[in-house]
């Protein structure tokens, strides 16, 4: 018989014992959610401040999207692609309206479609910008994270993340973020097909960069035939306050990697959006996934996407970020450096006191009621499910606020 966890203590354990040790989470153990809320196992309730890592932004088992799934898990689940199904491409004519361009390639997780969108680059590259084989570069920024794979932790320059994986993948040029003299200098390198960038670091600490750089970095990869692909599979789908954060320059990216919020956290669903030019240059049988494009996955896609507009949640993490920047920025305490961030996708550097830091913060807030996790040691993000309302704002706000000047 498989035995039910009664103490938060047991999962742990439990976890602890059988599992790989990839993790280091804060001791909580989670059993129920809705909303903006989550409850432990010993049924505490709590603020959840991180909606995993963004995916649920249209808030836990949000009915909507938990009735997509369960109906269509009881009708179809999946088919592989070797045979066409009866959702797949009514969910590819609503997303692609949805984001705009002419066609989509169905992954499941943001690495995946990471990948996928490499691939693509580097095929349209061979195939359409004249590259000679096997020479196609792909820019890439210092401090990014696209996900785990060999290839993605080939780009990366955090040993965390590329310690002890070696051999890489080669072809990448990797520049600072947020340095249009470096991508211009990189540009020169004619074998160079694309520009991988986040709109807004999430990994590196919620690192914004300065206005107009994306505008900018695009039209740069323009005057070089350069693809611009944007990674927004943590800040795309309504989280910095626009659908894209993107479109917060008006920037159209040449291909679009979407991912987490994508199912509203249901399962995982990613996807990568381009023009004909550009996607249709991979052919059958040249790329692929088993799960990727399951009916499953696309309902509840459809409905993920469909909260989003009649939720109007861009608009409201637009008006409910400048509420939370406002109130952090106000708190008299040493211990914050600095605040920032876009819509609900913010930061707080903290700024260590008598041996205290950031993970002590999230200790004392997860003790009053608000989830919430480090990145980088002294960095906490805090992403709450874009459905929470002014008010459940506000009276987090105070709970954090409270956690913070409880170390004065
Ligand atoms: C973990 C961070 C967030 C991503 C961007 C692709 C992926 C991610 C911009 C890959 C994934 C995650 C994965 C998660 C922690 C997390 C994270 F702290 F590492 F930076 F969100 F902030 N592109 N981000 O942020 O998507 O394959 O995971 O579906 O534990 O690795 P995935």
């Amino acid at each position: 018989m498989i035995q039910k966890v009664k103490y938060s203590q047991q999962a742990i354990e439990l976890e602890e014992k059988y599992g790989a040790h990839n993790y280091h989470p804060l001791p909580v153990v989670l059993a129920k959610g809705e909303g903006p809320f989550m409850w432990d196992v010993e049924g505490k309730k709590y603020y959840d401040f991180l909606s995993a890592y963004s995916a649920v932004n249209q808030g836990h088992c949000h009915p909507k999207i938990v009735d997509a799934l369960c109906e269509q898990a009881q009708t179809l689940t999946l088919t592989s692609r070797a045979f066409y199904n009866d959702v797949l491409g009514v969910y590819e004519k609503y997303v692609t309206e949805y984001f705009k361009y002419d066609r989509v390639l169905p992954m499941n997780s943001g690495a995946e479609a990471d990948e996928t969108a490499l691939k693509l680059c580097r095929k349209w590259a061979y195939l359409k910008k004249g590259v000679p084989e096997n020479q196609a570069k792909i820019i890439c920024c210092d401090g990014n994270f696209h996900g785990r794979t060999i290839t993605i932790v080939s780009m990366s320059n955090d040993p965390d993340s590329f310690g002890g994986y070696g051999p890489f993948t080669p072809g990448f040029i990797r520049i600072p973020y947020n340095d249009l003299n470096a991508l211009e200098e990189a540009l020169k390198d004619d074998t160079v097909a694309g520009f991988l960038v986040e709109p807004i670091q999430g990994e590196a600490g919620v690192f914004v960069p300065d206005d107009g750089y994306l505008k900018k970095a695009y039209n740069l990869c323009k005057t070089k035939n350069v693809l611009f692909i944007a990674d927004e599979v943590q800040t795309g789908i309504a989280r910095t306050g626009k659908l894209l954060a993107c479109d917060h320059e008006e920037v159209r990216p040449d291909i679009l990697i979407l991912g987490k919020a994508l199912s509203g956290g249901v399962l995982p669903v990613s996807a990568v959006l381009a023009d004909d030019e550009i996607m249709l240059t991979i052919k059958p049988g040249e790329h692929g996934s088993t799960f990727g494009g399951n009916p499953v996955a696309c309902k509840v896609a459809i409905a993920a996407l469909e909260v989003v507009k009649n939720e109007k949640l861009a608009e409201k993490a637009e008006y409910l970020g400048k509420i939370f920047r406002k109130e952090m920025s106000s708190l008299n305490s040493d211990m914050i450096e600095l605040v920032r961030g876009k819509g609900l996708l913010n930061a707080i550097v903290i700024r260590p006191k008598n041996g205290k830091e950031a993970w002590d913060v999230c200790l004392k807030m997860k003790e009053l009621g608000v989830l919430a996790k480090p990145t980088h040691q002294h960095i906490i993000r805090f992403a709450p499910p874009l459905v929470i309302t002014e008010e459940q704002l506000r009276d987090a706000i105070e709970l954090i606020k409270k956690a913070i000047i409880s170390f004065e």
